[in-house]
C-alpha cells in the first residue's frame, strides 16, 4: 500500500504539527499546576493565597486540560498523520491549517486572560446561568472556528487523495482522522449555536435572558461527542500505530473502520446521559438516549477485542506458548508500546464506570458527586493522556528531527508508572468518596461539621497525595518533551504505521460511502433531539438573567 511510498511527515507540515504541540504542552504545564492547587485546597489543609478563588483555579484547570491541551494535541497529531499517510498538504490546505492554528491560539489567549482577570469563573462547561465576560465566549468561538480550519485541511487532503485513487480504500489513519474531524464539525455546531445565539448576545446585554435548559442541552449535545473526540485519536494509535511498534500487524482494517463509523453515528445523539437528573426533559427521551449510549459502547468493546487479538497474534509469532504465554513476549521495555498499554488497562475500569453512569437509575447515586470526576480522570486523564504521551515520544522527535534516547525511554516508563500509581490513589479515592456522597465541583467545606462531611476528609487527603504524585508525573513528561523538542541528539525517529494482517478481508468500500453514513447520522440526531428540544422551547419559563457567583 501507499505506506511505503511516503515514510515521513513533510517538513513544512511538521512545522504546523509541532506548533500545535508547543501550545498543548504549555497548557499541560499550567493546567497541571492548577490541579495540584485544587487537591491541596480540598484536603482542607491549604488555602489559596491572595484573592485567588477555588473556582477560578478549577476553571483554568478544566479549560487548559479538557479543552486546550486536547484540541491542540489532537489537531496537531491528526494533521501529521494525514501528511504521513496521504501525503503532503497543498499550500492552500497548509495555509488554512496555519490560520486555524493562530485563530485557536488567539482564542485561547483571550479566554485565558478573562479567566485570570476573574471575569470568567464559569468552569470548563460554561453553560448558563453562570455568566462570563463576552471576550471569554468570543475567545472560545475562535478556538472552535480555528479547529474547523485545521479539520477542513485534513478533509480536503482526504478528498484530494480519493480523487487520485479511485476505487481504493483510503489510508487507514487518514480515514480515521477524517471521521474524527467530521464528528467534531457536527458536534461543535451545538456549542457554536449556544455561544453565538445565546451566551454571546446575553453577555453583551443584547438579550436579557437565556433559557438555561437550552444552553445545557446544546452544550451536552456537543459535550459528549467531545469526549469521543478525545478518545478517537488514542484509538487511532491503538489500531494503526501500536501494532507496528510491537512488530505486528493490524488485526482487521475493516473492523477498525467500522468501529470508527459507529462512533461517528452514536457519539452525538446521546448528550442526555449528562442530563439524566434534569427536570424539563421527559423520561422517554432520556431512555432513548440511554439506549443509544449503550450502542456506543459496542465499538469500544470491538476495540478491546481487536487489541487482544493483535497482541496475541504477535506474541504467538514470537514463540509464546500456552493460553497466556504470548503475553510475556510483548516488548515491555519500549515506552512507545508500554505507555499506551497502561492507558488501555485503565480503560477497563474507566469504561465500566461509564456504563454505571449511563445506567439511568445508578446515575441518581453518582451524578454530581466526585465519582464522576474519578471517572473522567481515568478516561481522559489516563487512557487518553497516556496514549497521547506514548504518541508524543515518537512524534515529537520525528517532527523535530531528533531521536528518543534509551535514557528518555526509561524516564518515559517511570513517568507512566508514576502516573498510574498517582491516579490509582486519586481516582480511587474520588470514586469511593463519591459513593459516600461527596460533591464534585465544590471547594473544601465541613458543612457545619456535619458527620457525613467528616467522613469525606480522609479520602480528600488521599486525593491530595495522589494528585501530588500526578504532578510529579507532569514534571517528568515536561522534561521529556523539552528534551525531544530541543536537546535530544539529531536523528530520524520513525513515524510508525502498521500494515494489515494478511488473512484480513479486503476492506468494503461501503465504509467510505459518506452519503449513507451522514444520512443515518442526521436521522439519529433528529430523532433523539427534535421533540425534546421543541418541548423545552415551548414549555420554558422566562429564562435567566445570569449570575456571577464569584
Ligand atoms: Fe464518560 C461523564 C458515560 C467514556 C469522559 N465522562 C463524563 C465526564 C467526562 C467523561 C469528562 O452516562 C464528565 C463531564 C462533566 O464535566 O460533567 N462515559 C460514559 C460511557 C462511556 C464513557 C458509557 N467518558 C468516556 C470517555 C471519556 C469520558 C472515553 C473521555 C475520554 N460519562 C458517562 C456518563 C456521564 C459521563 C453517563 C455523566 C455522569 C453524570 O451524571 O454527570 C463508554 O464509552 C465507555 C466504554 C468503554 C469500555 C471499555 C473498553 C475497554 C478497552 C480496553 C481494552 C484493554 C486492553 C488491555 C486491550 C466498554 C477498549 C488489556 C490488558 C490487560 C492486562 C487486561
Ligand atoms: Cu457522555
Amino acid at each position: 500500500m501507499n505506506n511505503q511510498l511516503i515514510s515521513r511527515v513533510n517538513k513544512q507540515d511538521a512545522r504546523v504539527a509541532m506548533a500545535h504541540m508547543y501550545v498543548a504542552f504549555l497548557a499541560l504545564a499550567i493546567g497541571g499546576l492548577m490541579g495540584l492547587l485544587q487537591v491541596f485546597v480540598r484536603s482542607g489543609k491549604y488555602e489559596l493565597p491572595g484573592n485567588i478563588g477555588y473556582y477560578q483555579v478549577l476553571t483554568v484547570h478544566g479549560v487548559m486540560l479538557g479543552l486546550v491541551l486536547t484540541t491542540f494535541f489532537i489537531m496537531g497529531f491528526q494533521y501529521a498523520a494525514v501528511s504521513r499517510t496521504a501525503g503532503a498538504f497543498s499550500a492552500k490546505q497548509r495555509t488554512s491549517a496555519w490560520i486555524g492554528f493562530w485563530l485557536m491560539t488567539l482564542g485561547t489567549a483571550m479566554a485565558a486572560v478573562m479567566i485570570l482577570l476573574n471575569e470568567a469563573t464559569v468552569l470548563y462547561t460554561f453553560y448558563a446561568p453562570l455568566q462570563a465576560h463576552w471576550i471569554f465566549y468570543l475567545g472560545l468561538t475562535f478556538v472552535v472556528v480555528g479547529s474547523w480550519l485545521v479539520g477542513f485541511a485534513q478533509v480536503s487532503r482526504y478528498v484530494q487523495w480519493r480523487k487520485a485513487h479511485k476505487g481504493e480504500p483510503s489510508p487507514l489513519l487518514t480515514f480515521m482522522a477524517v471521521v474524527n474531524s467530521v464528528m467534531w464539525f457536527v458536534a461543535t455546531i451545538g456549542v457554536a449555536s449556544e455561544v453565538l445565539l445565546q451566551l454571546l448576545p446575553w453577555s453583551l446585554g443584547l438579550i436579557e435572558r437565556v433559557d438555561v435548559l437550552i444552553t445545557r442541552t446544546l452544550f451536552w449535545y456537543f459535550g459528549h461527542a467531545l469526549v469521543y473526540f478525545w478518545l478517537l485519536p488514542a484509538y487511532m494509535a491503538w489500531y494503526a500505530i501500536v501494532p507496528k511498534i510491537i512488530g505486528g500487524r493490524i488485526f482487521s482494517d475493516s473492523l477498525a473502520r467500522l468501529s470508527f463509523m459507529l462512533f461517528l453515528l452514536f457519539s452525538i445523539p446521546v448528550g442526555f446521559h449528562h442530563q439524566l437528573t434534569e427536570p424539563g426533559i421527559s423520561a422517554f427521551w432520556k431512555f432513548l438516549q440511554v439506549i443509544l449510549t449503550f450502542m456506543v459502547i459496542i465499538p469500544s468493546l470491538m476495540t478491546a477485542f481487536s487489541m487482544f487479538a493483535m497482541f496475541e497474534m504477535r506474541g504467538r509469532e514470537l514463540g509464546g506458548k500456552g493460553l497466556f504465554g504470548w503475553f510475556r513476549k510483548l516488548p515491555w521495555g519500549d515506552a512507545r508500546f508500554l505507555v499506551p498499554f497502561i492507558g488501555m488497562v485503565a480503560f477497563i475500569p474507566a469504561g465500566a464506570g461509564g456504563i454505571i453512569n449511563a445506567s439511568h437509575q445508578m446515575n441518581q447515586v453518582v451524578h454530581n458527586t466526585i465519582w464522576v470526576t474519578g471517572h473522567f480522570h481515568l478516561t481522559v486523564a489516563t487512557t487518553v493522556l497516556l496514549t497521547f504521551f506514548g504518541i508524543a515520544y515518537w512524534l515529537i522527535p520525528h517532527l523535530t528531527g531528533r531521536v528518543l534516547t534509551p535514557q528518555m525511554n526509561t524516564l518515559a516508563i517511570v513517568q507512566a508508572f508514576t502516573w498510574a500509581f498517582g491516579m490509582t490513589i486519586m481516582s480511587g479515592a474520588m470514586h469511593w468518596v463519591g459513593l459516600l456522597g461527596a460533591p464534585r465541583r465544590s471547594s473544601f467545606s465541613t458543612y457545619g461539621d456535619a458527620a457525613q462531611a467528616m467522613e469525606w476528609i480522609p479520602y480528600q487527603i488521599a486525593q491530595a497525595v495522589g494528585g501530588t504524585i500526578l504532578f510529579l508525573g507532569i514534571i517528568l513528561v515536561l522534561i521529556i518533551f523539552a528534551n525531544l523538542a530541543w536537546f535530544a541528539p539529531k536523528g530520524d525517529e520513525e513515524f510508525p504505521v502498521a500494515e494489515v494482517a494478511e488473512q484480513a478481508e479486503k476492506t468494503p468500500m461501503v465504509l467510505e460511502n459518506w452519503k449513507i453514513w451522514m444520512t443515518v447520522l442526521v436521522a439519529l440526531i433528529l430523532i433523539a433531539y427534535t421533540i425534546p428540544v421543541m418541548d423545552i422551547v415551548n414549555g420554558g419559563p422566562l429564562g435567566s438573567k445570569g449570575f456571577k457567583l464569584w
